[in-house]
């Protein structure tokens, strides 16, 4: 275990905290012999994908799990939600958050519908329901809430919104699975919801999503949306694309299942704490969760208070990521700050104070299973240690070296680019 100091830190020429890095989205692995008998017996069966035993089985296992009534696996959470807006009949424009990753934009942009940016509320981070009426025109046809790091939108506002003025409902909830609001499991609201079971989840398929839904009628379309349009065989009934999700990946799916619930209490065990490391330490304030609900606390989000840690934001990040500890800015600069969206709509900004205030402070620290209690206090002493030092270190912090942390660091350190 390395001792920090201020001189000793890496960034100043001294060993990093960590040999082996620590990620954000590091994925959580179950238990593997089952992961390789699941595999043998897709291979033994001669059956790899299109709607096989083991996608069958994960979508039973999701749908109950979110207490929807069906749930169409996809290979990705983008896929899912591209054939969900696209079954749902969204055109014209469809509001959302700019504070989400820019999958969510995407995914309405490439189907030709223009994606209004809408400001966040400053306590739960997903989408303020006060901004989007002032945002709703005649061309509006729906509203995508995003529950942000698996804090869960204001279900009850949106839904009221959305039935006053005739839109159609869709959740982002790729963060949210396992988590609840008012006691009801995310998955049963709206007119559907998307998750991502990308190797970053918590729980993974290596790469894989679902639409949930509990009407008949949108989950026979999504069905064939996902195959094609097929209906049966050489019969096509309507415009479609592969979204189909593969038996390995369902494999993967139904292995992290298995583990749900030791994957959620060691990801709830690092959030705590972080939360009582950071307590005293001026200015970083974690994102609180509602803890009377169910929450899968997969992503430990932290703002930096910069008046009160005397550190800018940028700076802690390339501190920590000398030190092997590889937070991310989930999700700085905000879709709206992004391209092609920066071009398009160059006012977009104007209406989302919240959403760069918290884009310019998050941080999103490592959890999960490859994080432990030790891993979580040697960070929190090295924020501590930046923290109360600040301005010494701001002074000897070489600006002519800075790391750029607009390249990922996927296979860090060797990717980490020193300017
Ligand atoms: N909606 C929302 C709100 C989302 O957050 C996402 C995805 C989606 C929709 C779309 O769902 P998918 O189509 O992805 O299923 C990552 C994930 O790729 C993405 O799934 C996730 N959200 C997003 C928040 O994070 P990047 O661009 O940050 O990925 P990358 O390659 O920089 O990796 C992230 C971190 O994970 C790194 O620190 C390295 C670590 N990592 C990653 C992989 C793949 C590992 O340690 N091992 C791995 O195998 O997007």
């Amino acid at each position: 275990m390395v001792k920090k100091t201020i001189n000793n830190l890496a960034i100043l020429g001294g060993p990093p905290l960590f040999t082996r890095p620590r990620h954000v989205g590091q994925p959580n692995i179950g238990d593997r012999g089952k992961l390789i008998a699941r595999i043998n017996n897709i291979l033994d069966a001669s059956w790899l994908t299109n709607n096989g035993a083991c996608v069958q089985q994960f979508e039973r296992e999701i749908a109950e799990l979110a207490g929807a009534k069906h749930c169409i696996a996809t290979c990705n959470g983008t896929m899912a939600l591209e054939v969900a807006i696209r079954v749902l009949g969204m055109q014209g424009e469809v509001l959302l958050p700019s504070f989400t990753f820019v999958a969510t934009a995407h995914a309405l942009q490439l189907q030709g519908i223009v994606p209004v940016f809408c400001d966040i509320e400053p306590d739960t981070c997903c989408i303020d329901p006060l901004q989007i009426e002032k945002m709703i025109t005649p061309r509006t046809s729906g509203i995508i809430g995003v529950d942000l790091w698996g804090n869960v939108c204001n279900v009850d506002a949106l839904a009221d919104i959305a039935r006053c003025y005739g839109l159609k409902l869709l959740f982002d909830s790729a963060h949210s699975f396992g988590c609840s609001w008012n006691g009801n499991m995310v998955g049963s609201f709206g007119d559907a919801a998307i998750f991502s079971f990308h190797a970053t989840k918590f729980v993974n398929a290596f790469e894989g999503g679902a639409v949930v839904t509990n009407s008949d009628a949108t989950a026979a379309k999504l069905r064939q949306m996902i195959n094609f349009g097929f209906a049966g065989i050489d019969n096509v009934e309507s415009v479609g694309t592969n979204a189909k999700m593969c038996e390995a990946s369902a494999a993967m799916g139904l292995t992290s299942l298995e583990s749900l619930d030791e994957f959620i209490s060691i990801n709830r065990r690092n959030y705590m704490r972080y939360k009582s490391n950071l307590a005293d330490i001026s200015g970083l304030q974690l994102v609180p969760c509602n803890e009377k609900e169910k929450h899968n606390y997969q992503y430990v989000p932290v703002r930096n208070k910069r008046a009160l840690t005397g550190m800018p934001r940028d700076d802690l990040v390339k501190v920590l990521w000398k030190e092997n500890v590889f937070v991310r800015r989930y999700f700085y600069p905000g879709c709206h700050r992004m391209e092609p969206y920066r071009s398009l709509y160059p006012g977009a900004g104007s209406v989302l104070p919240e959403t760069q205030r918290l884009s310019d402070e998050i941080i999103c620290f490592p959890t999960g299973q490859s994080v432990s209690l030790e891993d979580v206090d040697q960070i929190c002493g090295v924020l501590r240690l930046l923290v109360e030092n600040a301005e010494t270190i701001s002074e000897v912090l070489p600006r002519e070296a800075q790391v750029d942390v607009t390249q990922h660091a996927v296979r860090a350190p060797l990717q980490l680019i020193v300017k």
